[in-house]
């Protein structure tokens, strides 16, 4: 009886034992998840985005289009431009640049690559057919931009001024 009495003790004791050893390991499983995902959530800031933009001899938009010609980014992004169809570059307008920022000219026939520095519009034509209005535009930030209205002043070429009229008026 006694012998009986002693095993019981001691199997609820070796019961207990072991709950609180796999709670315990339990526990440090949970921590460990804990920080990996606090670790996560603090070391990856919301990562950068690439943006394509097609430089193309025909779009949805007509003859000798950036597709797409308006870009909405937030600055950090980066937009590349690149050449789906040979006999394109792609180059700032000059005057549609944020305040601070200067980009060189992309080349004939090669992808050309922006960061987004500072939030504003940046303006773009390929440089052969700018007179047919080939253009972009590129939003950096959601606010409205601070060179907005400078930047739309800017004077284009007539099919060039055509085509970004609408892109000005969603960067507003
Ligand atoms: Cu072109």
């Amino acid at each position: 009886m006694i012998t009986a009495y002693k095993y019981l003790v001691y199997k609820m004791w070796r019961m207990c034992t072991v709950q609180r050893r796999r709670g315990a390991h339990m526990f440090r499983h949970f921590l460990l998840l804990a920080a990996t995902v606090l670790a996560a959530t603090v070391s990856a800031p919301v990562s950068a985005k690439e943006l394509v933009v097609q430089m193309r001899n025909k779009g949805a938009a007509g003859l000798m289009v950036f597709e797409p010609a308006f870009v909405s980014a937030a600055v950090g992004d980066t937009v590349r431009f690149v050449p789906t169809d040979p006999g394109h570059n792609a180059e700032p307008i000059p005057g549609m640049l944020p305040a601070g920022v200067a980009l060189s000219a992309g080349k004939m026939n090669q992808a050309y690559v922006v960061k987004l520095t500072k939030p504003g519009v940046y303006g773009f034509k390929c440089l052969p057919h700018y007179g047919m209005g080939m253009v972009a535009l590129v939003k950096a930030g959601k606010a409205t931009p601070a060179n907005l209205v400078t930047a739309s002043a800017v004077k284009t070429t007539p099919l060039a001024t055509k085509r970004l009229a609408p892109l000005f008026a969603q960067a507003r």
